[in-house]
Formats: C-alpha cells, structure tokens, sequence
C-alpha cells in the first residue's frame, strides 16, 4: 500500500472520573493519534503512552517526538502490504514501543479495510464477542469503592480488579470478599511491593482472587519468580513483558501463571499476536489490559481479544465509563452478560467521528517523507 500521508494528532478528554493507581491519579488524558492514509483508506492508531513516565518510561510527548522524527519519516518512505511487516520497518529504532504501537497498528487497521474484513478476522480471531472486567482505581473510602462495585456487577462486568498498593490492599479485599463472596476478583499493585511485604502478599491468598497483577518490580523476573513459588494465587505480569522473548523468559522461571498482554506495551499487534502464540503454546491464559483508552484504542483491543487464548475477561470495557462521548461511532458498549459484541465490518469496526477529534485536537503535524528526512 502507499503511504500518502500521516498525521498525527494530539487530543485532550478529561476522564469522567479520575483513575488513582498506586503510581499516581490521572484526571484528563493527552490521547495521541495516528492517521494513515493510502489510497483513499484512512487507518487509525492510538498511542498509549501516559501523561508522565510512571507507567513505563514514554509518555505523550516522548512519544510525539520519537513518532515525528524518526518513526512516521520510516513508514512514510515504505510501501508495507501487511502491518506485521511494521517490525522490521521501525526496527533501527530501540524501545518506544507505545510509539511503534500506535503507527502498526494503523497500518494493519488499512490492511483489514483493504482486504474488506474485520480487523479480528485478519488478526486470526475466533470470538464473535468477548468477556469484559472493569478496572477499578483507589478510592477515597472503602464505602464508595463498594458502591462502584455493586454498580459495576449489576453492569454486568464479569472481573473487578482492584487497584491496590500498601494501605489499600487486604482490609479492603476482607470487606469486599464479604460482601460478594463467589465474584471473580483480582487486584493490580503496578509494582507497590517490595521484598519486605512478601509476607503480606502472601496473606492475599486468603481472598481467592484469581490473580495478583505486577506486584513487584516493574522489569523484574527473578523476584516474581521467589514470590510465586511461596503464592498459591497466580501471578500475572504487565509491565515486565515487553516481548515474546520476555513471556518465553517469565514462563520458564514460573514468574508468572498468566499474562497481561497490552499492545502498546508490546509495540503493537505483531508482538501481541507473537506474546499470545508463546503463552498459548505453554498453556499460559493471557487477557487484553487496558490504558484509558479513547475509542480507538479501545477498538483495537477488542479485535485483539477475539484471539483464541485471551481467555479471561480484560481491562476492556464501555466508552462511557470513561469519557463523556467517545471519538468513535458507535461507542463501545458492553451487554447484561458482560460481553463486547464483536463488529465484522471491514477494518476497526468503530467509525471515527472526525469532526469530534478535529474539535479535540490540540496539536496537529502532518509528517511527509521527505520533510522530515531531510
Ligand atoms: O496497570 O493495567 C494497568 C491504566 C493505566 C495504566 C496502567 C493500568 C491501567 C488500568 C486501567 O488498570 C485499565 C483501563 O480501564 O483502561
Ligand atoms: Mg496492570
């Protein structure tokens, strides 16, 4: 396909409500989009990075400028067929993986629309909808988090996972536990602990959760390793797994017994397919995290979902739990059962409402290949 522009766009939404992770709150997002052109096909791509460098070390604008300067130039100059080939493309270019994420996956989003089918069905997806958890940050009372909970459930979201780090972890579980004693539950530390509260991590077994999500450090496998042998509760890793290799690595040092795959995190839908093969192969489950995504994000991770092995229900729920109207049309809803309904028109399957993100846009650069190489 040839590439006859990218631009890129930077949009700021406030979130509906803030988002506290034991890293930080987070009120309004600075969402950074990627618009392929070819051909009279427009793909879409969105950068997951954060605001700050809490999350992983990108952010917005390291992102911006890695997407300005070297990686739209590089794609620009080429010609892809497949987006799988977007790899090898970027390869000259270490890390960014948010960066790299947000343009491949435009580039597979054109290749669907070109071959007239789902973004799912392209990726290999076998789901025709998928199961949906929700994400719930700290809150500042036990009280009110129990209210969203019971708002959630009668939502019908399969998983609540529980943002928790020292202070916020098992008082808060013993009270949720009590109240819904059968629910599928999990908590998420982003990295809170350290070695000296392995022994509090250890009385977390007594809450039936059906994973403790990145409670140690966040490039660490070694120490999730010690700590899983003394956890009858499955570790999942989200930070630490940046790549196949990473997965290959953290499974055979049992660092962990199931797999949060992101596709920023990852670098975008080649090495999220290449992490979801590795851990089916080793009968790992993995599930689809999220990033406070805007709808089109939001869109690529549900076609990611239908993958066979994303078994378990992900961080993927309704726009409007987090925005007060979405950039895509329709907006993602989630069904009394707790299910997105997989969409089979050709490419993302969520329209992008143009006029919306023109309206939201508060920086704007059109990369062109020689302009930039120069
Ligand atoms: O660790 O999964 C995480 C949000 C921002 C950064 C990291 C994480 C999260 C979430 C929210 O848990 C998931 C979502 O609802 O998008
Ligand atoms: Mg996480």
């Amino acid at each position: 396909m040839r590439i006859d522009g990218i631009i890129l766009r930077e949009l700021h939404m406030p979130l509906l409500r803030p988002f506290e992770t034991s890293f930080g709150v987070t009120r309004n997002r600075r969402i950074l989009l990627a618009e392929v052109q070819s051909e009279g096909l427009t793909g879409w791509g969105e950068c997951t990075a954060g605001e700050r460098p809490f999350f992983s070390s990108e952010t917005t604008d390291t992102a911006w400028q890695v997407m300005v300067q070297e990686l739209g130039p590089m794609l620009a100059a080429e010609s892809p067929e497949h987006g799988g080939e977007c790899p090898q493309i970027f390869k000259a270019v270490r890390g960014n993986p948010m960066a790299k994420a947000a343009l491949e996956n435009a580039i597979w989003d054109l290749e669907a629309q070109r071959e007239g089918i789902s973004l799912s069905r392209l990726l290999g997806g076998v789901r025709e909808s998928i199961p949906c958890g929700v994400s719930l940050g700290i809150q500042s009372s036990v009280t009110e988090l129990l209210e969203i909970i019971e708002r959630e459930l009668a939502a019908g979201y399969q998983r609540i996972k529980l943002k928790c780090k020292p202070g916020w972890d098992v008082e808060v579980f013993e009270r949720v536990r009590n109240r819904w004693p059968g629910i599928m539950l999990s908590c998420d530390a982003n990295s809170a602990y350290r070695l000296r509260d392995e022994d509090r991590l250890v009385s977390f077994d007594a809450f039936d959760l059906l994973m403790i999500e990145q409670p140690l450090w966040h490039d660490d496998f070694y120490f999730h390793s010690m700590l899983q042998k003394r956890l009858n509760t499955p570790i999942c890793l989200d930070e630490s797994i940046r790549n196949r290799r990473d997965a290959l690595a953290a499974i055979e040092m049992e660092s962990c017994k199931i797999i949060n795959i992101k596709l920023g995190r990852v670098g975008g839908f080649s090495e999220a397919i290449a992490v979801h093969n590795a851990a089916m192969e080793r009968g790992i489950p993995v599930w689809c995290g999220g990033m406070l995504e805007s709808g089109v994000g939001r869109a690529h991770n549900i076609a990611l979902s239908t993958l066979e092995n994303f078994t378990l229900p992900g961080d993927v729920s309704a726009s409007a739990r987090y925005w007060r109207e979405d950039i895509i049309e329709p907006e993602v809803t989630v069904s009394p059962e707790g299910e997105i309904a997989i969409p089979d028109t050709p490419g993302r399957g969520y329209e992008v409402r143009s006029d919306l993100v023109e309206r939201l846009t508060v920086r704007k650069e059109t990369i062109r290949e020689m302009a930039l190489v120069a």
